[in-house]
């Protein structure tokens, strides 16, 4: 048996009257917006000594000595690493921050950002 339901008014249901007036309850779920997220990361280059990187990360993504030099060794293996997701505005700056620091250093790291 399919449940046909009887329209008597089309009064358009809406999230402050879910019941119109046609009888029928239509439920809407509210879309909650959620701001997209980027990831910034570090790239492998074969001049950055080891620990300015691990310093890098350290002071400008707050990581602990260990897990700084474990990151640096993994960006240092595979080439690239995420080294933290943040908004656009919290990416942007830490990617200008890294980018001066390293230019201020004549070191070429290179620091960028994607959205996830
Ligand atoms: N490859 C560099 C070296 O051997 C170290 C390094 C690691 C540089 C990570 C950049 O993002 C980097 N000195």
């Amino acid at each position: 048996m399919t449940f046909h339901p009887v329209i008597l008014s089309d009064k358009k249901d809406t999230p402050d009257d879910p019941e119109g007036e046609s009888g029928v309850i239509t439920k809407t779920k509210p879309k909650t917006q959620r701001p997209p997220l980027y990831k910034v990361l570090i790239l492998n280059d074969d001049y950055t000594p080891m620990e300015f990187v691990v310093h890098v990360l350290e002071r400008f993504f707050g990581l602990t000595h260990a897990q700084a030099f474990e990151l640096m060794l993994t960006v240092h293996k595979k080439g690239v690493a995420v080294v933290g997701v943040f908004s656009f505005e919290v990416a942007e700056t830490k990617v200008a921050q890294v980018m001066d620091f390293a230019r201020r250093h004549q070191h070429p790291l290179q620091c960028t950002m994607e959205k996830e």
